[in-house]
């Protein structure tokens, strides 16, 4: 992970905007202090980019215009908001003195699995920056022309040295959900989080109980050990797999 901030500072020197990406399902917690105060040292301009916005209603994600400024809806995969985003980058580099005749160079910023990859390929309108489900794919810089004037640089997703939270991590995608240790405790934390949600997805009752919860969607679905019982850990794995690859929304 240090090499990677090495990447983060390197990126924030050859930038002229700075792009912070945050998943529209954890705005909160794929926040980066971190990165934040770099790019604020560095005087450079800041646009936060609330990313795979297709996995929520707009009442949610529409709170954060007015604290995070400026600040950009995207949907790589619906291919929404990246010329809104391509015209926040043009006048943000214009307010910050970057001649007209110059290439604006764009880092991407964000913690890992966010979709940086994923918009840059959409804000170019073609695959150049490799993107996979599996968290921590970018490893090095690359750089893509998606406009004439505009460079944007991939970075592996970084996140800040202080955070320890797994339950967090396996919700953003950080952590794969193979890796995941305690699945089920984090099933129930995003149980807590979307009410509903989960049961609704897997069509069973809301119970107090969610481990509860969690069986019945094992019996449902079919997961079970040898000797027949539910298979809670399995269940609990496929329902964050289903969560982070966005089938649960
Ligand atoms: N539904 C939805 N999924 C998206 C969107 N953008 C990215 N994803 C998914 O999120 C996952 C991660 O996307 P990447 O673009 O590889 O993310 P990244 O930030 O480059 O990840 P690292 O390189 O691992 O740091 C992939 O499974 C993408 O398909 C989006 O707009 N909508
Ligand atoms: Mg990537």
């Amino acid at each position: 992970m240090g090499k990677f901030w090495n990447l983060v500072d390197k990126v924030i020197k050859d930038s002229d905007v700075l792009l912070l990406l945050l998943d529209a399902r954890l705005v909160e917690e794929t926040m980066n202090p971190e990165v934040e105060n770099k790019v604020e040292e560095s005087e450079k301009p800041l646009i936060y980019v609330i990313t795979k916005c297709d996995l929520v209603d707009k009442d949610v994600v529409e709170v954060y215009k007015k604290k995070l400024k400026p600040c950009v809806f995207i949907s790589a995969k619906k291919h929404f908001g990246t010329k809104i985003l391509r015209d926040r980058i043009l006048i943000e580099a214009e307010k910050a003195g970057i001649k007209t005749y110059k290439t604006i160079n764009v880092g991407v910023l964000g913690y890992p699995n966010v979709g940086k990859s994923s918009l840059i390929n959409a804000m170019k309108g073609k695959k150049s920056a490799p993107t996979s489900i599996i968290s921590g794919y970018t490893k090095n810089l690359q750089m893509v022309r998606t406009h004439k004037r505009m460079m944007l640089m991939d970075t592996p997703g970084v996140i800040p040295y202080s955070e320890k939270d797994y339950i967090k991590h396996a919700l953003i995608g950080t952590i794969d959900f193979n890796q995941i240790r305690e699945a089920d405790i984090v099933v129930i934390k995003l149980m807590e989080k979307y009410s509903g949600m989960i049961e609704y997805f897997y069509g069973v009752d809301t119970q107090k109980d969610k481990e509860e919860t969690i069986k019945e969607i094992a019996l449902k679905r079919g997961i079970l050990r040898k000797g027949g019982e539910p298979d809670i850990t399995k269940t609990a794995k496929t329902i964050i797999r289903d969560w982070q690859t966005g089938k649960i929304k």
